[in-house]
């Protein structure tokens, strides 16, 4: 929605543009404003697509309708051959083709970071969280680690693309300038902020107003990350340096492998992979029918992932003959995707990912009594993209099957279900679990967890030594 201000282009130009979009009231304060209150104000309003609004408000005023349960089936799932079951695709072919990608630049590792840690009870980035359960590292840190060994394996900085928000630009910005760039090249991590979208009154389908100069407006969902990328320049400077495809996560994830070379190579084809090559996912079987991920489908002959808010209540339990639960493929919001595909769905335009709507309460500058109003009731409608929207999109669109023990802790919640506490749990688990596959010894009460460079290692198949081992009493970074 929102796009490049035109150059040289004046509030009082765009005046009638606003007039004519029905939200002339935005303006009721505009003679108020200080110089620089009013250059701030314009800038935001210059980034909205004034003739496209009044077609999107009309279009979200009134919730969607919700699912309908018989045109949902389970999707088609791949695994790699050897983990589970009737698996398909032949994992030393994928690894390879993955391995090859990796060494020769075609791959940079992307994060979604715009969320702040609120729901964690932390204030700062959620990046910025501490989350490693021996060291300490924060979230970022696990990531820049791995980045920066399977970086000195292929001999180049791999690139690494860290989307954040307006709220949160700044700060993280200024925690990977005081930490020396978490150890990577400073030109290695390539930031770029996603756009906004206004609120709006479904009743009135006003946008509404925070300040005298200021709109009411949402970060525009992990979804804004395509437009965003071509907003930047990041996307023509990837097509540039020759980088074909996205290895794309979420900050909250301590797990997630950060370049998965069986996964990249299956998203590019190889190994029998059922891909198009342009857009990939990860899924781990569901643990409870409400545990709270996308679960993958099929309709209308092609896969996309539901959310679990708009699930239906009967499929979300359904099981099958065999007690399984029947829509058990979730999202972990781990993604492959080729660039040129990414441009293909910019071209789409709008049309291409659509918002999701969310009704909030959102608090607001009365244009007509002059006053804040703090609602008691949800007043305001939020629109988001999802990035999972584009795999519909994709012509084939792979979804391998992934050992949630290895990949997914995600970071929700500062106690219990999905949470800090959880994610150090597993983290040291998974240290542990490493250790076991080597033989090595493991000691009841020391708490292991994986450096970079043997996540790295392990990933891709490579021989590492710890420096130490664990002993009694002792925690270590393996
Ligand atoms: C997301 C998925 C859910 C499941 C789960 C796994 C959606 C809508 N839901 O749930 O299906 O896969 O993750 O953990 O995706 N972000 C931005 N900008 C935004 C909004 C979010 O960068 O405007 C980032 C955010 O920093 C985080 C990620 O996207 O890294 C997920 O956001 P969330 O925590 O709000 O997603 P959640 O938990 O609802």
């Amino acid at each position: 929605m929102t796009t490049t201000p035109a150059a040289g282009r004046t509030l009082e130009g765009l005046a009638p543009e606003i007039e004519a979009a029905g939200q002339g009231h935005l303006l009721a304060f505009v003679n108020e404003l200080s110089p620089g209150e009013k250059a701030s104000f314009e800038a935001a309003l210059l980034a909205i697509d004034w003739d496209a609004l009044p077609g999107i408000i009309e279009r979200y005023r009134e919730p969607a309708h919700a699912e309908d349960p018989g045109d949902l089936l389970p999707p088609v799932v791949g695994c790699v051959m050897g983990t589970a079951g009737d698996c398909a695709i032949d994992g030393p072919s994928a690894f390879a083709k993955g391995m090859d990608l990796i060494r020769s630049g075609k791959v940079a590792a992307l994060t979604v970071a715009g969320g702040q840690g609120t729901r964690l009870g932390f204030d700062g980035p959620k990046g910025t969280l501490p989350i490693a359960p021996v060291s300490g590292r924060t979230l970022f840190e696990v990531f820049a680690d791995q980045i920066a060994a399977a970086s000195a394996w292929a001999g180049r900085p791999l690139p690494w693309l860290i989307m954040t928000s307006p709220q949160n630009h700044a700060q993280t910005l200024a925690f990977f300038v005081g930490r020396n760039w978490l150890g990577l090249e400073s030109g290695q991590v390539r930031f770029f902020q996603q756009g906004v979208m206004p609120s709006f009154c479904p009743r009135t389908g006003r946008l509404l107003l925070a300040g005298k100069g200021s709109l009411a407006t949402n970060p525009d969902g992990h979804g804004g990350v395509v437009r965003a990328l071509v907003r930047s320049g990041e996307l023509e400077r990837l097509e540039r340096e020759g980088v074909e495809h996205l290895s794309y996560f979420q900050v909250d994830n301590p797990l997630v492998p950060p370049l998965d070379p069986v996964f990249l190579g299956a998203h590019a084809g190889a190994g029998g992979a059922p891909s198009s090559g342009e857009f990939s996912s990860k899924m781990v079987a569901k643990v409870s029918p409400d545990e709270k991920v996308g679960v993958f489908v099929q309709s209308g002959g092609r896969t996309r992932v539901v959310e679990y808010s708009d699930l239906p209540e009967p499929l979300a339990h359904a099981r099958d003959e065999n007690g399984r639960l029947r829509f058990e493929a979730g999202s972990v919001a781990i993604h492959a995707a080729s660039v040129a595909f990414l441009r293909t769905i910019d071209r789409a335009g709008e049309g291409a990912l659509p918002f999701h709507r969310a009704i909030k309460k959102v608090p607001y500058l009365d244009t007509e009594m002059g006053r804040h109003v703090e609602p008691e009731a949800p007043n305001a409608v939020k629109l988001e993209r999802f990035v999972f929207d584009a795999i519909p999109v994709a012509r084939r669109s792979l979804v391998l099957r992934v050992a949630r023990a290895r990949e997914f802790a995600p970071t929700k919640n500062a106690t219990g279900v999905d949470s800090v506490e959880s994610a150090r749990r597993m983290q040291h688990e998974r240290a542990v679990a490493w250790l076991e596959e080597r033989k090595l010894p493991v000691h009841e009460g020391s708490m292991v967890e994986l450096s970079g460079a043997a996540a790295w290692a392990d990933a891709a198949g490579l021989a590492y030594t710890p420096e130490a081992l664990p002993r009694a009493g002792t925690d270590v970074v393996l």
